[in-house]
């Protein structure tokens, strides 16, 4: 599929979903975000891990400003909800999403970021949320997501004053999970995508399901629920064709990777 605002295309198990607004920035219009809500509540049967990358040097510029007209309240609610339920269609949805960053990801931008399971930054990526600065809030999930990756005090520091995280403070901050030189990150996540989609998929529905939920809940639920998905996960054919191989030496030892 392609448009003027998204491309996907199937490599394998791996879906890789392409922003195509490099001319604006990859910024979130309400087009974009239907369109993403679109593709992810819609995946092919055999997609088993998705990528998000965005089209020249930057991933999300966030927000379209161009269409932040004056809205009432009610509006403004409404609009939010809307990104709510796009990005949860990518959070909540069947399979692991990796997000790969270069330059900006700000505003809007690391909101989708943020509801992607992994990110994989290159050296030329920042993270700002110009929100504070342009007198509004974040909208899309962002209160919620980017305090669980980088902390309440690093975002309200954002907000307030404009800081503008690089990608080597802010792989070490939490943002990313993988640094990788310019121009890689693209490659690096489909890797990334092309191996969890060889993992069981009650393994990889339990970390996009369950494990979000496990850590909301209370200690004592959390590990009920945890046993739940464990007894489920481990009777399934995948579970132990995958335990026989390792038993019979036909699978590989973990390792450091460099
Ligand atoms: C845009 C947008 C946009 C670029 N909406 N059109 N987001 C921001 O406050 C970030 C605003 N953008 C920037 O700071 C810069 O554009 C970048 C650092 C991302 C890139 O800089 P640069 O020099 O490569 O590009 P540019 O010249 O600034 O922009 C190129 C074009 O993209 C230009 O349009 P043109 O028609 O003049 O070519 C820009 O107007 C356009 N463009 N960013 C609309 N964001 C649910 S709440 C979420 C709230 C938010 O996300 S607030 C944060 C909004």
């Amino acid at each position: 599929m392609t448009s003027d605002l998204l491309s996907t295309e199937i490599q394998r198990a791996v879906l890789v979903v392409r922003m195509t607004r490099a001319q604006k920035r990859n910024a979130l219009s309400d087009g974009l975000m239907l369109a993403l809500r679109n593709c992810f509540e819609n995946l092919p049967e055999q997609v088993r891990a998705a990528v998000i990358v965005g089209d020249g040097e930057h991933f999300c510029a966030g927000l379209d400003l161009a269409e932040l007209r004056e809205r009432d309240a009610a509006q403004g609610m409404h609009h939010s909800r809307m990104w709510h339920t796009a990005l949860d269609a990518i959070a909540r949805g069947p399979v692991p999403v990796v997000a790969a960053l270069q330059g900006a990801v700000v505003g809007g931008g690391l909101e989708l970021a943020c509801a992607c399971h992994l990110r994989v930054a290159d050296e030329t990526t920042f993270y700002a949320l110009p929100e504070g600065s342009r007198g509004i809030f974040v909208g899309g999930g962002g209160s919620v997501r980017l305090p669980r990756l980088i902390g309440v005090a690093r975002m309200t520091d954002m907000m307030l004053t404009g800081r503008v995280y690089g990608a080597a403070e802010g792989e070490r901050a939490g943002f990313a999970q993988y640094l990788v030189a310019a121009g890689t990150a693209q490659t690096k996540a489909i890797e990334l995508a092309e191996r969890i989609a060889q993992n069981a998929p009650l393994t990889n529905f339990a970390l996009v399901q369950a494990l979000p939920r496990i850590v909301e809940q209370a200690a004592d639920h959390g590990l009920f629920t945890e046993s739940l998905m464990a007894a489920i996960a481990q009777s399934s054919a995948e579970a132990k064709s995958l335990l026989h191989a390792f038993l019979e030496g036909r699978s590989a030892r973990l390792r450091e990777e460099g």
